[in-house]
């Protein structure tokens, strides 16, 4: 596949918290560095993201008594998956996977920052309507085709590709550079949205 300039790499959450021994810690997840860096040197353009949640986040179970991580609960914005506590700004928890070496990137693009609002995608928030400005940025420096990678796939990664083509992008997803959390079947879920939306899984670039 011939990556040109106008294609972006987008690196979604490769923060220690998804990793093992994080606090929402995903199976391999640190395994997507190597390939992510083999990807990384045919790009041009490349873009972090950081999930980065205030104390009291409302998508963590501790903010709702009584309920328990992974289990689904109803907000003003419809159902939300509830974590463990995550991601907190300025944490440990929250930095970079100190093996990801990027510095290369052009913008590091934070979200989930609202403490009301979850934001899995880096696009919109999960109300699906609050913008995090990523599609003008995209366009305005015309960059059309976007290639997503990092954790989850089943989450940030999916709901970035899928806002990616309903922005008006191009979405391939580089599973062999994604882990998933496969919550209640949410890996079939997502590929099935994939095929819906015209996301491109492709395994890796070769
Ligand atoms: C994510 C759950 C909660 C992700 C972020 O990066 O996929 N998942 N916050
Ligand atoms: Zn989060």
């Amino acid at each position: 596949m011939t990556i040109t300039s106008q294609d972006v790499l987008l690196v979604i959450d490769v923060q220690n918290d998804f990793c093992p021994g994080g606090r929402l810690a995903i199976a391999d997840g640190a395994q997507v560095v190597e390939p992510i860096h083999r990807a990384a040197r045919r790009f041009e353009h490349i873009i972090l993201t950081q999930d980065w949640h205030p104390g009291g986040h409302l998508s963590f179970a501790s903010a709702h008594p009584g309920t328990h991580p992974y289990e689904t609960i109803e907000l003003s914005y419809g159902p939300q998956t509830l974590w463990p506590d995550h991601c907190v700004q300025g944490s440990t928890g929250a930095q970079f996977v100190e093996s990801l070496a990027l510095p290369q990137a052009e913008l590091v693009l934070r979200k989930g920052f609202r403490r009301q609002i979850d934001s899995y995608s880096a696009f919109f928030e999960n109300d699906k309507v609050t913008s995090s400005g990523l599609a003008g940025y995209l366009r305005d420096r015309g960059l059309g085709r976007v290639f997503c990678t990092g954790l989850a796939y089943d989450f940030c990664v999916g709901f970035s590709a899928l806002d990616a083509r309903k922005s008006g992008f191009e979405a391939m997803v580089l599973k062999d550079a994604c882990r998933a959390i496969d919550l209640n079947g949410s890996v079939a879920r997502m590929e099935e949205n994939f095929r819906n939306a015209g996301v491109n899984v492709i395994d890796d670039l070769r």
